[in-house]
This record gives C-alpha cells, sequence and structure tokens, in this order.
C-alpha cells in the first residue's frame, strides 16, 4: 500500500516556502519529537541552505525521554543542527528555541527580525507560535492541516514571525515512514486504511513498549502474540462488533491509534536514531 495525500494547499505551500524561506532571517522546523526523521520534509533542508534554522522536537510531553536524548544528540554530533526539545504549550522552553535561533544571525537593530515556522502537518506549528505570542492567534486542531494560509504575528523584541501550513510531498516513501506518519497524525484519516495502521501500530508498541501495552489494557493477561491478536483482542474487551457478529477490526484499529496518538498507552517513541542507521544499512 502507498499512502498518498496531498491536498492541493501543499502545492500552494511548497511555492510560498520557495518564494520566502530566502526572504527571512531564520527558520523554525517544527518535528514531531515521536518521529524526528520521519516529520523532517527533505524540502526544508534543500529551502534551507542559507538561512539558519533550529529543530524544534514539539509533543517531546509525548514522546520516550529517554530516545529523545538520543535524538539531540544524534542532531547535534552527527547532523551538526541546533535542536531543541519542546512542548509546544511550554512557553520557557519555547522561547529558549526561538531566543537561541535568533541569537545565530546577524541582527540589524532597524529592521525586525522575520521567524518562520515550518513543517509537515499537525506537529504543532501554529501552538507554538501562540504560545509565543501568549494568546490564540492562529487556529490549531488535533487533524492534520487545520492552517491554510502563511499568517505573520508581531511579537516583542522587534520579531516577526510567520505560521505556516503544514507541507508533506506527494508519494510518501518507503511505507514505514508513511506508516509512521500515519499512526502519528500528521496524514489526514480520510487517506488511511485504520485496519493496516493499526496492525503497524500494533507491532511496533509490541515490539517496543510491550510492558506499557499490559499497563494500558488491563484485560490483557498476557502479551499477545501477535499484532492481529492484540487488535482482536482490543476488539472483543471493547465491544467493537459487526452488525452481523464478528469482530470490527477496523473499529478496534481506531481505538487504539487514538490510545496511541494521545499519549494514553505512554510516552511513546515510534523511532530511535538506531533505526534510521539499521534502514540505510539495509539499503
Ligand atoms: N501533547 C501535545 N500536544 C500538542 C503539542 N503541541 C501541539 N499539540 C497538539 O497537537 C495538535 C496540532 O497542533 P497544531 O498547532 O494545530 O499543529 P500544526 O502543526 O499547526 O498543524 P497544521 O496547521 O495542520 O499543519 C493540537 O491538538 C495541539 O493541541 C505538544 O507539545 N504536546
Ligand atoms: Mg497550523
Amino acid at each position: 500500500m502507498s499512502i498518498q495525500w496531498y491536498p492541493g494547499h501543499m502545492l500552494e505551500t511548497k511555492k510560498l516556502l520557495k518564494d520566502s524561506i530566502s526572504k527571512v532571517d531564520a527558520v523554525l522546523e517544527i518535528l514531531d519529537a515521536r518521529l524526528p526523521n520521519a516529520s523532517e520534509n527533505p524540502l526544508v533542508a534543500n529551502l534551507c541552505k542559507d538561512t539558519a534554522r533550529i529543530k524544534i522536537l514539539n509533543k517531546s510531553d509525548l514522546a520516550d525521554p529517554r530516545v529523545t536524548d538520543m535524538w539531540l544528540s544524534y542532531f547535534e554530533h552527527q547532523r551538526k543542527l541546533p535542536a531543541f526539545a519542546v512542548c509546544g504549550s511550554e512557553k520557557n522552553q519555547a522561547e529558549k528555541a526561538l531566543n537561541y535561533c535568533i541569537s545565530r544571525i546577524t541582527r540589524n537593530r532597524a529592521r525586525k527580525v522575520k521567524v518562520m515556522v515550518v513543517g509537515i502537518p499537525n506537529t504543532g506549528k501554529s501552538t507554538i507560535l501562540n504560545t509565543l505570542a501568549g494568546k490564540k492567534i492562529a487556529k490549531t486542531g488535533n487533524v492534520p492541516a487545520i492552517t491554510r494560509h502563511k499568517q505573520r504575528t508581531s511579537l516583542k523584541n522587534n520579531i516577526d514571525i510567520y505560521d505556516t501550513p503544514g507541507i508533506l510531498w506527494p508519494v510518501i516513501e518507503p511505507k514505514e515512514r508513511a506508516f509512521v506518519l500515519a499512526a502519528s497524525g500528521a496524514i489526514s484519516d480520510t487517506a488511511l486504511d485504520y485496519h493496516e495502521i493499526g496492525l503497524f501500530a500494533a507491532g511496533l508498541v509490541l515490539k517496543k513498549y510491550p510492558n506499557l501495552l499490559l499497563a494500558r489494557y488491563a484485560f490483557l493477561n498476557e502479551l499477545p502474540k501477535d499484532e492481529s491478536d492484540l487488535i482482536e483482542k482490543i476488539g472483543l474487551a471493547r465491544g467493537c462488533l459487526k452488525k452481523g457478529g464478528g469482530i470490527n477490526y477496523q473499529k478496534a484499529a481506531e481505538i487504539l491509534i487514538r490510545d496511541l496518538r494521545s499519549g494514553k498507552i505512554g510516552n511513546i517513541s515510534f523511532e530511535t536514531p538506531k533505526d534510521i542507521e539499521s534502514a540505510n544499512e539495509i539499503i
């Protein structure tokens, strides 16, 4: 299966970024702390060659802190890029990242500094902008593609900050990357087969965080034997039944995905720097 979700406004956003990134002083690239590799849009690195950029690993309150530390070290040592782990609603964390970014540019005090917030959908770009502004300026929401246009906001210290719509790319490959993005909530649910993504999510949690599963789902007396078994057990325990009888796997998978995305299963990171190293070795 390949997941394709590239609504029209993303093509417009691509043009917008191409036209405007070179005109701003700095870029805050917002990644999802649970999937810093999968949520990194290659377009941003290409466009930011001459623009100061930092990585913000947002939603770190949902990620495994041990793995987030590994990612911070990966960005610092292997990619030579400054990276900050933040929770988007925490003002001091967002300000620390912004201030560091501003400190890296040569400032002409007579004119405003322009900072652009970019990233894939649903990583918390607008949330961070609101936090920095200290009020709700941009619309936010727990589905991707909430922001549809560039929006400028003036902050104190002569800084203008621009929110932008989340952007993906037309065909997401490899398949595992598409699954990670889908399970995190970066791709519209309308483009997904819940059962398939649910099986992927089940496999991920069973492999990486089995104890969290046992703690979350009290009806599990022991670990399910595989991902299908987990979905089936959730379906049975939560009464996800089809009209004519039998388990509604779609509904059961939806429960697992919702619990995973919201952090109800616990602090989960979908990938580690080691995972991408081994994937590169295979290639
Ligand atoms: N747990 C948690 N949730 C967050 C955090 N930051 C943002 N969110 C939530 O994530 C969802 C998406 O946030 P937005 O700020 O709308 O994301 P966005 O990147 O602007 O999304 P698009 O405009 O669709 O590209 C919302 O439900 C936010 O409340 C965070 O640090 N932790
Ligand atoms: Mg937004």
